[in-house]
């Protein structure tokens, strides 16, 4: 008996790696539902769909690879929109399944009638409706191609009925996925007015976000040559703040430490890896920004030297020829600054506190970070859960910290918490859920 087109989608997702699927069953989902249960793909059963986007982009966070969710028609998947948003601003690949009414009856007003491609537009990279199973095929492989190539979310529009249509091409789904991670080496001519730059500064400051992921080696020689404080975005707490002798916290709305003022006082700006949307927070006089994605370039404050390029290669490129300075005292009076204020500041609400009634939230969330696995993945909500982590938890390389850190939605840690544990059996998953996000979707 010939395979429909739902038989022919999960296999090429098994054969893609995919391992579970997040979703709510129902009506014109049950062929892809079926298909599941006969397959070796674990259905994970959400309460509601948004959580099953959070916990397929949670999932897709912590392992780097192809992360499902689904959902029926209508409701079913405008439900999946808050977690949608959130995958695709924090770059997750996340294919979502979002099924549609009957084919016959789009365009009549129909009982759950919406119009999914129109509404998945601005939180995907990849949205296409499946007209039929010929095109379908084809078209699975574009969306799962598009995720894989670093462009965030992809939905697949599928009426019920094509889902239960003889499955045809299959050539498209064989074609084998580009999974890599292309290196960009900066334009000779930006990376030489950077070191130009750098060599005419007396003193420069390095401001770093998630961008820095894989770049932290090249990160801390090109501080050390140059006696540069490091300031970091939330997004690059994880990967820059441990064991770094140059370390000034963090800059913004929930800033701490002395990144503020490293910012603002050195001749020199260096933004690597981010794209931090408070201009208010950024200086705009003589400024630097490496990015690989050339868009972000200049998109939050004046920009004297643009490098688009890996914040690796880049540094790598550049610092030969960077010249050595010899006077710390710029970051010699940062690091003085950053001390006192961790000690009056960050310190003071977990020093002495232990007998306080009511407990002081940011001592339990110190105690948890002592007490916390060396691998945790920590989830926190939007609100002060983003603040407690990003003052509280301490990065060492193996822990890793997920948030909505650009959509910043509500509730969105309980049921990433969700996935990580899922895609993580082995590892320690711990959720800072505020009361209000917590109650948003207790249901899970
Ligand atoms: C879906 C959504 N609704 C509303 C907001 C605005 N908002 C941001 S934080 C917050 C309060 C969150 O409350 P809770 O989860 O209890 O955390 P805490 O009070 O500890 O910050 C609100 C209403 C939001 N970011 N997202």
């Amino acid at each position: 008996m010939a395979r429909n087109y739902a038989e022919q989608l999960v296999d090429t997702l098994e054969k893609q790696g995919v391992e579970r699927i997040y979703g709510l069953v129902g009506d014109s989902l049950n062929p892809i539902v079926d298909a599941v249960r006969r397959s070796s793909i674990e259905w994970i059963h959400v309460r509601n769909e948004e959580a099953a986007a959070f916990a397929a982009e949670a999932d897709s966070l912590t392992t780097g690879k192809l992360a499902v969710c689904a959902a029926s028609c209508g409701p079913g998947n405008t439900h999946l929109i808050q977690g949608l948003y959130d995958a695709h601003r924090n770059g997750a690949k996340v294919l979502a399944l979002a099924s549609h009414i009957p084919s016959r009856q789009i365009g009549s007003k129909f009982f759950q009638e919406t119009h999914p491609e129109a509404i998945f537009q601005e939180c995907s990279g990849y949205c296409e409706m499946v007209n039929s199973a010929e095109q379908g095929g084809v078209v699975l492989h574009h969306a799962i191609q598009s995720s894989m190539a670093g462009n965030g979310v992809s939905v697949l529009v599928i009426p019920g009925d094509v889902s239960m249509q003889d499955a045809e091409d299959d050539s498209f789904v064989e074609s084998k996925i580009s999974t890599g991670r292309p290196v960009v080496f900066p334009d000779p001519a930006e990376a030489a007015a950077l070191t130009q730059a750098i060599n005419e500064a007396k003193s420069v400051t390095l401001f770093v976000g998630a961008g820095v992921k894989d770049a932290r080696e090249q990160v801390l020689k090109l501080a050390e040559k140059i006696k540069a404080p490091i300031g970091h975005a939330l997004g690059g707490k994880m990967y820059i703040q441990y064991e770094n002798p140059f370390d000034v916290g963090m800059n913004g709305l929930l800033g701490y430490g002395a990144a503020h003022e490293a910012t603002h006082e050195a001749d020199l700006l260096i933004l690597l890896g981010t794209d931090f949307p408070y201009n208010d927070f950024l200086p705009d006089a003589n400024v630097a920004q490496v990015d690989i994605n050339g868009s972000h370039i200049g998109r939050r404050t004046k920009i004297s030297y643009p490098v688009t390029g890996d914040v690796a290669a880049t540094i790598e490129n550049i610092l030969p020829h960077v010249d050595e300075k010899k006077d710390r005292s710029f970051l010699d009076k940062m690091l003085k600054k950053h001390y006192g204020k961790l000690e009056h500041v960050v310190e003071a609400y977990t020093s002495n506190v232990d007998k306080h009634t009511p407990i002081h939230p940011e001592y339990v969330a110190d105690l948890i970070d002592k007490n916390a696995d060396e691998d945790a993945i920590f989830t926190v909500d939007t609100g002060m859960c983003n603040v407690w982590g990003a003052r509280y938890i301490t990065a060492n390389g193996k822990r890793e910290q997920i948030g909505s850190f650009r959509h910043g939605t509500m509730a969105n840690a309980l049921p990433q918490a969700l996935g990580a544990q899922a895609a993580n059996p082995g590892r320690q998953v711990i959720t800072f859920s505020g009361d209000g996000g917590l109650s948003m979707l207790m249901g899970e």
